[in-house]
Parts: structure tokens; sequence; C-alpha cells
């Protein structure tokens, strides 16, 4: 998934990929002439975007395509397009229908953060149990008291990592035994900083491998359906795809993916099911070199891609999400969550996006030794240090939101 070959700094303008993402990625003009100075968007020139909403429209009015697109043959109840320029690159609009996307989006958010589930909250706080939850219900992660030592402590039971600090959800800000105040952060503002939750097969990010060690749980079976249906059109020889790992990315306003191979799963010809809910993203899709200019192409909710064979070996990045009105375009998705008087995942997923890959890994070839000792720091700082490099590298990818955690904004 993120890529051994990393940008360095200095292929930052140089590179096809990276001018692409640097064309699509948000910048701020300040509006000197308001006594505010309100930050406003800077415009950006979306005419090169491939929009496959209005190639289905005008398909299905017309039946024809523009050069280059092309329909996959097959019974799928939806069409599928292809790009001839990138053999093993799928996408199929609105895949997924309204409700269907609002209970993913619920699931992203609820169950799929919860432990054994790690995230990238993780490695700060060790494992946090109904983040959401809290958040709804305004909590403040609040760390023990580390100058009271009382075995009997409530914190005693929300312990992180065993040697490390332990924090709990409290309904107010903690205070020492010595009368200072205890590092406490909202609930809130911890489920906006969530940039990613790994399902099944856990991901160690210090050996960039699967490793069947750690403690985890089947993806849950509802998805691996999902997944076996969207992948079916890709899968070689008409096999079932049986999803072991998923990764879930959540992006906010100004986050961004910055470009990578997925190139750690060993069989490539099992195609990556990608799944878009919320604000409409725009999504890069490079060659198997940064040179190789990249197609720019709109991600909206409901909206799956798969990537296979070839495909796997292309670059693709996340540049953008749009997370105003008119361009976002989740209106549907918010009607739902009114109706459902759902108004936390309302909140959340007017400024947000959520990606779900499924990916198949043969747990043969995942690296079952040296798991990740949670109690222990330097493996810990061992994951920081690897995402940091990787990010400092990347100067595009400040926001990234596989490295927000390292760096804050
Ligand atoms: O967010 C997306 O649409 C792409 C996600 C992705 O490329 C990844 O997780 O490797």
């Amino acid at each position: 998934m993120y890529g051994s070959e990393v940008a360095t700094a200095d292929d930052s303008e140089r590179t096809a990929f990276r001018k692409a993402e640097k064309k699509y990625k948000l910048y701020y003009d300040h509006n000197f002439k308001s006594s505010k100075k309100k930050k406003q968007p800077r415009a950006v020139d979306l005419s090169e975007v491939v929009d496959f909403k209005s190639i289905e429209d005008s398909f299905n009015r017309k039946e024809d395509l523009p050069p280059g697109t092309l329909l996959f043959p097959c019974d799928f109840d939806r069409p599928i397009f292809c790009l001839q320029s990138r053999p093993g690159f799928y996408f199929i609009p609105g895949a997924i229908g309204i409700e269907e996307q609002c209970h993913w989006i619920r699931e992203s958010l609820t169950s799929f953060p919860q432990p054994p589930n790690r995230t990238n909250h993780n490695a700060i706080y060790g494992p946090i149990n109904d983040l959401f939850i809290a958040a709804r219900e305004r909590k403040i992660l609040v760390e023990e008291d580390s100058s009271y030592t009382d075995e009997g402590s409530e914190f005693n039971s929300f312990v992180s990592h065993v040697d490390g600090p332990r924090w709990k959800f409290c309904k107010e800000p903690g205070v020492s035994s010595r009368g200072n105040m205890l590092k406490s952060i909202p609930a809130s503002g911890l489920l906006q900083k969530l940039r990613w939750s790994t399902l099944g097969l856990q991901f160690d990010w210090s050996k960039r491998n699967y490793n069947v060690c750690l403690p985890h749980n089947k993806i849950p079976d509802a998805l691996c359906q999902l997944a076996k249906k969207m992948a079916a059109p890709a899968m070689p020889g008409g096999e079932e795809f049986r999803p072991e790992a998923a990764i879930v990315n959540y992006f906010g306003l100004g986050d961004t993916l910055g470009g990578h191979l997925d190139d750690m799963e060993a069989d490539w010809t099992k195609p990556i099911v990608s799944i878009s809910l919320g604000c409409k993203a725009v999504f890069l899709l490079g060659g198997k070199s940064r040179q190789d200019p990249p197609v720019a192409m709109f991600l909206r909710s409901g909206d799956v891609v798969l990537m296979a064979g070839e495909a796997r070996e292309c670059f693709h990045g996340v540049p953008r999400i749009f997370t105003d009105e008119e361009k976002a375009e989740i209106n549907p998705l918010e009607l739902q969550f009114s109706q459902q008087n759902d108004l936390c995942l309302l909140e959340y997923i007017r400024t947000s996006r959520i990606n779900i890959n499924a990916r198949f890994e043969d747990t043969k070839a995942s690296i079952p030794v040296g798991s990740v000792d949670q109690s222990n720091p330097s493996s810990i700082e061992a994951i920081a240090l690897s995402i940091g490099a990787v990010c400092e590298k990347s100067p595009l990818v400040d926001n990234c939101v596989h490295c927000h955690q390292w760096e804050p904004r």
C-alpha cells in the first residue's frame, strides 16, 4: 500500500505525478480586502478531471463513450468502465446505494476503529474503545494521574500501554493529586484526527508487512460479501475474491493521500476493491513511474474502483476532497442522516470522506515474526519513525492521511 518507492524532496516539482498533486491540492488565498483576512480556497481548474458519472449518464442516453474509455463486457447490474491506457483498472460509478453507503459510514466510525483493529491513534494512546460514542457524548480523553498510583484507580480499567500512559474518557478535564491539569484531548478532536483503521489481518507499519501475530478479527462478513460481489469483474478465471485485510482511510478538509503503490500484497492478480463514501474527491491514477502523467478522476460517495493486474503497479493517490456544498455532492447522505436523527454522523460526513479498500493477502506469505509489542515504546517509536521518514521526504503529503499522527496540522 504505501510503496517503498517514496518520492524525495527534489522530485517534488519534477515528476508528472507531483505536478498533478500540486494542481489539485487545496491551497488558500488570503482575501486582504476583507478586514478579517478570510482564507478562500484557491480556484482549481477541474476541466481535465474524468467524470465517470457523466460518462455513465451519456452512455445510458446515447450509448457513446469518450475516446480511451471502454465498457467492460459483463453481466454486472451496472455499467463498468475501463481505461484503454490503464489495463486492470475498473470504475463502477454509483455501485453502492444510498442506504448501504450510510451503513458503511456508520460502521467505519463506530465498529471499524474498535480494538483489536488498530488505528493511527494506537501509537500514542493505545487501543481506544468507543471513540465515536465518546465524541457524541462530548467526552474528553484524560491521561492517568501518574503522581497517583492507586491500584484500584478507575484508570486501570482503560489500560493502553502496559508501561506507558493510560487514558480514559471522562466528562471533565482531570486534575492530578498535585493540583496540575492532566493531559487531555476532546474525543471529538480525536475523531477528526482519525486517519486510518485496519480490519482483518493487521498491517505492521514498522515492517511494512501484514503480521499474522498481531491480534485481529476476521473482516466482517457483510464487507467480504460486498467486496466479493464488486471484485467479480476483475477476478482471474471466475475465482471468488476473499479479502483478508482492509484499510479504512478517513479524510478531512485539506487531507491528501500522497502518490504511492499498493505493493505489500504477494498476489497482484487479485484486485484491490476500493469503496468511496462521503465527500467527493479527486483521485489520480498514474503509471508505473511517477514520470507518467496521471489521469485525474472524480470519486463520489458510492463509487467503487478495482485495481488489478497491471494497474496494481500504478502510482495513485488522492490530492483533494471537496467539502463545500456544491462540489461535495453529499445531499442524499445528509438527507438520510437527518431523517435518522444521526446528527453526529451528519456533522462528520459534511466535511469528510471515507475510503474502505479490501485486499486479498495470502496469509502464508505474511511474515509471522517480530510482532509489534505495544508495551515496548521503542517498537512504537519505530512505527512513528518509519511513517515520519516517509512523510519528511514527501513535501506534498504534509496532510497525508497516513502520516498526520506525526505532523500536527
Ligand atoms: O482513498 C482512496 O480512494 C485510495 C486509497 C488508497 O489508495 C490506499 O489506501 O492505498
